[in-house]
């Protein structure tokens, strides 16, 4: 039988099949998928075959093979174990939900999630919640940081989870797609997802008044479908956004605003960093791009791991104060 895997949750894997019938699996014995180390084999939006093992009274599947993936993001996480993650695969749509408090996101971070989503061909939107919360100058922030973004090319929603607002665009970019929300603990995916299809019921907990910082609400990945001709997979928060190893010349070319003007760079192997007639640094002098980025493209650089704290958001914020300027 073939299907596919709707969640994971360490080893096991409830898969659908064509019939909408669902089906707790194993994975058989062990294997791996090529070129691929990381700490899940399998993910969420992997098709896959299994076998039923009648040889129990429990129905179980065992999936001995996964079909070709059409994409797949991963990240890897920022503890010592360096471990990569695949987040999901055969993906339409990945959606950042970027809050400006409660708690933060930085432009690091979003910068990694870009990056990572740009190597692995896959279209990133951003999505800023909680507008009703912000604020006259977290607006502006808000504003700002939307204005960054789309002149880049990413498409940019303000939504509201709970007071449903915006929920009409985003929408219109899910249908007929497969869509993963990703971001920090807290910043509403669950919530989001629970705005637009109300029945799903999904678990939502306040965000810490201490540390303001979500508790880790959803714990593995799981995928549904919704009304609307649409599927969405809401994933687990994280912490840090880990970018897999790159080649350092390779880093900017994810950046597309850099890798626009890089044919005008004096050095086809320039790293936009000290080499003369760097179009790239010449853009960032006449605030052509901004500066939160090329500090976000130097951390990459420089492989500085991405810290989910708030000294970082006000270096972040300094920057783009100057480029205001
Ligand atoms: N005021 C306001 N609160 C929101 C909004 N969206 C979400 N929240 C609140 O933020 C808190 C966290 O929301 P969740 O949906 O649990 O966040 P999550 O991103 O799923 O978090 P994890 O599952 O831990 O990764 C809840 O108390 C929500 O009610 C919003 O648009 N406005
Ligand atoms: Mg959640
Ligand atoms: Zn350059």
């Amino acid at each position: 039988m073939t299907g596919l895997v709707y969640k994971s949750t360490g080893s096991n894997y409830a898969v659908k099949t064509d019939d909408n019938r669902f089906y707790d699996c194993r994975i058989k014995g062990k294997f791996r998928i090529k070129g691929i180390k990381s700490t899940n084999p399998i993910a969420v939006g992997d098709i896959v075959d299994f076998e039923l093992d009648d040889s129990t009274d429990e129905v179980i599947g065992q999936i001995h093979n996964i079909h070709d993936r059409k994409n797949y993001i991963v990240r890897k996480s920022v503890n010592l174990s360096k471990q990569t993650h695949v987040i999901a695969s055969n993906i339409d749509l990945a959606f950042l939900l970027v809050t400006i408090n409660n708690p933060v996101t930085t432009t690091s971070f979003i910068d990694r999630f870009l990056v990572t989503a740009e190597a692995y061909g896959i279209e990133a939107v951003l999505i800023f919640n909680k507008i009703d919360t912000y604020d006259e100058a977290m607006l502006d922030e808000q504003l700002y940081l939307q204005y960054i973004y789309s002149q880049i090319g990413y498409k940019c929603l303000r939504v509201s989870a709970t007071q449903k607002k915006g929920l009409e665009d985003l929408k219109t970019l899910m249908k007929g797609k497969v869509s993963m929300f990703t971001g920090h603990s807290g910043v509403g995916k669950s919530t989001l997802i629970n705005a637009i299809e109300p029945k799903l019921d999904l678990k939502t907990t306040i965000i810490s008044e201490q540390h303001q910082q979500g508790q880790h609400t959803t714990t593995f990945a799981e995928m549904f479908d919704l009304d609307f001709d649409a599927k969405i997979i809401d994933t687990p928060g994280i912490r840090g956004f880990g970018v897999v190893d790159m080649e350092k010349d390779e880093v900017g070319d994810y950046f597309p605003e850099f890798f626009a003007l890089k044919q005008n760079c004096k050095f086809n192997n320039c790293l936009h960093k000290e080499e003369p007639h760097c179009a790239v640094k010449q853009a960032l002098e006449e605030d052509k791009i901004a500066w939160s980025r090329y500090n976000s493209y130097l951390k990459i650089l420089d492989g500085d791991e991405d810290v989910y704290r708030n000294d970082i958001y006000a270096d972040d914020r300094k920057a783009s104060d100057e480029t205001r300027k």
